[in-house]
């Protein structure tokens, strides 16, 4: 008998998963802090970490990945449904019985040199009615201290599950060789299975995260009438105390952990003014007892960008990285072993070493010294404006839903959906530039319907639909907004300053949905009458704010023929209410 569960499904299948991956040890995770510090001082022992100046980082830790692993590969990430169509044409596909036997083939005998660690974790709080329980085994402590910033792990989880349920989402991990050629992350939604091999890359190996909190979840969300979102979920206090709550969905290294930890601007911040984070990456949303949207954070702890998140940009993150925390593929700071990457604020030394390890010296430098997705794992509890509602069981109720990418022309600063089916389209036209957090060329403009491109467990086209099903659902319908920071001058420079200044728009969203200022109806939804956008202490000009809320007809056109032509790889299956939509919006713009 197993001390530490006497689930008969847990059991059963480890023993399968062991009976294929041979490992030399066996260690099942309690979560105790004495087993994470053993793991951790082991860790250290084979240099799979380094501790950082305890005394200026306390609990902290550095780690490198290899150099062709530092990112989510998407090309190689699966959804394994038994028919093709259920994986939608925005998905890699590959059937079960292949995946099954790939992955068999690689996760042969595999961990017969390693100690394989089993970790029971929960998504959600635990007790919550949206909470979901996961299983990951691995073989490296690396993912075992990571998930245990990032989800609840241990005997706690195994207790809710209890002896006979067989609801949990089974997930095998292995380095393996870390062999790129046979990296793979295979997901089998219609199994609650995940098996990712050859990687040991964040998105890639904390199966609890992009793997289980959205591609499974997305599938289980539309079987059973929730919906799990790429969206960071913050509070607005104003001044009277009352807090209003809003998601935001945006494309990876987008901004959603900015502006999740946003402080307003002074003039806001004196007059009492403050934002509370609740999430930073992912939501899991359902409908409340007052035909509300509630959303809770599956996760908790970040695991954000390093690059440009500093004092100035974002205190919050820097104080929420202060300790326990682990780096990966930052900077070393050789003079008092501390961390350092591009926009920290802090000057560089001439003493460090870059993220692969080469001594750095930014007057010779013709690379970064960070990896541009250079990330940091902090539990959520460090973070100084975290949510007194964060761990909240029942979620918290949102206001307004918003979406956004960076487009250096297409999109205006802000503007709403007129309704609900309408804030729908809006969400599944999407487009962004592609950034560094996954492998690939950055920078391009590609479609990534509500930030869930990559993370979309089932056919986009039915998860559109299951977005409009949902709408019908809600009576209080939260508002939807489209955002835009990153629209650039001719110089290439971005026009807006961004950041803590995006406090500013969501002050005019919240007063949309208090109803208490007016709009301007454009071709593509309402849009903010410049004045309406308090301006106080900012230096940009009146034109240039009216500029960057006004739209270019001719890019829209193009725009609109981009949505026709991604609509179209989806063979007649996108919804009526969208293609309806579509050509309302082409009309306008006649
Ligand atoms: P993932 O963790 O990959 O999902 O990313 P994210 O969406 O949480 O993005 P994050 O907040 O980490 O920001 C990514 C990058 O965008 C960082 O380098 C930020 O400095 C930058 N950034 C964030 N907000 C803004 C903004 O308002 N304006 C500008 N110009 N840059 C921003
Ligand atoms: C993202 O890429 O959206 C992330 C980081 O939040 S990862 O965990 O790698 O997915
Ligand atoms: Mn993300």
């Amino acid at each position: 008998m197993n001390s530490f569960t006497n689930n008969k499904n847990i059991l059963a299948w480890i023993d399968k998963v062991v009976a294929l991956t041979s490992p030399k040890n066996i260690v099942w995770i309690d979560g105790s802090t004495k087993q994470i510090n053993e793991l951790t001082q082991e860790a250290c022992d084979t240099n799979e970490i380094m501790p950082l100046n305890q005394e200026k980082l306390p609990n902290c830790y550095y780690h490198r990945t290899r150099q062709d692993d530092v990112a989510r590969m998407e090309d190689r990430t699966f959804i394994c449904t038994r028919e093709e169509i259920d994986a939608g044409p925005t998905n890699n596909w590959m059937s079960p019985a292949k995946a099954h036997s790939l992955g068999r083939s690689i996760f042969k005998d595999c961990m017969k040199d390693r100690t394989m660690y089993i970790i029971p974790y929960c998504m959600g709080p635990i007790g919550s009615p949206f909470a979901k329980v996961g299983i990951e085994v691995t073989d490296s402590i690396y993912v075992v201290l990571n998930m245990n910033i990032m989800t609840r792990i241990g005997k706690q989880v195994l207790n809710m599950l209890g002896a006979e349920s067989n609801d949990f989402v089974k997930g095998l991990h292995s380095k393996c060789e870390l062999d790129k050629e046979k990296r793979y992350i295979f997901h089998f939604p219609e199994d609650n299975a995940i098996w990712s091999c050859n990687s040991a890359y964040g998105g890639n190996v904390l199966l609890g995260k992009k793997c289980f909190a959205l591609r499974i979840a997305s599938y289980l969300g539309r079987k059973e009438s929730w919906m799990a979102e790429h969206m960071l979920i913050l509070g607005i206090e104003n001044p009277q105390g009352e807090v209003k709550y809003v998601a935001a969905a945006f494309p990876s290294a987008c901004g959603k952990t900015n502006l999740a930890m946003l402080i307003p601007p002074e003039i806001y911040a004196q007059k009492g003014y403050k934002v509370w984070t609740v999430g930073d990456d992912i939501a899991w949303i359902r409908v409340g007892h007052d035909g509300r949207l509630y959303a809770v954070n599956p996760e908790s702890g970040f695991f954000g960008v390093a690059p440009g998140t500093g004092r100035n940009s974002n205190a919050n993150a820097v104080d929420a990285t202060s300790k326990d925390t682990i780096f990966t593929n930052v900077a070393l700071n050789l003079d008092d072993n501390t961390v350092w990457w591009e926009g920290l604020g802090a000057p560089p030394t001439k003493n460090m070493l870059d993220w692969k390890g080469n001594p750095w010296d930014y007057e010779t430098a013709t690379e970064k010294a960070a990896h541009p997705n250079s990330r940091f794992t902090s539990p959520a509890k460090n973070c100084p404006c975290i949510s007194p509602e964060w761990e909240s069981p029942s979620g918290v109720p949102l206001s307004a839903i918003i979406f956004g990418g960076r487009r250096a022309k297409t999109a205006p600063l802000v503007y709403e959906a007129r309704d609900w089916n309408h804030g729908v389209f809006v969400g599944s036209s999407m487009a962004s530039e592609t950034t560094a957090a996954a492998a690939g060329q950055v920078g391009v403009v590609r479609r990534d319907p509500m930030a869930m491109l990559p993370f979309c467990g089932y056919n986009m086209a039915d998860y559109f639909k299951h977005w409009i099903d949902m709408g019908a659902k809600i009576d209080k319908l939260p508002k939807i907004f489209n955002v835009n920071w990153f629209r650039t001058d001719e110089n290439g420079k971005f026009i807006w300053p961004g950041y803590g200044e995006n406090f500013r728009i969501l002050d005019w969203i919240i007063k949309r949905c208090e109803d208490k200022v007016d709009a301007k109806e454009l071709a593509i939804g309402y849009v903010p009458n410049a004045d309406d956008i308090n301006m106080e202490g900012l230096s940009l000009s009146k034109e240039a704010l009216e500029d960057l809320l006004s739209i270019d007809k001719d890019l829209w056109i193009e725009e609109s023929r981009g949505i026709e032509e991604f609509y179209a790889k989806f063979d007649g299956r996108i919804p009526e209410e969208l293609t309806k939509e579509l050509e309302k919006l082409k009309n306008n713009l006649k």
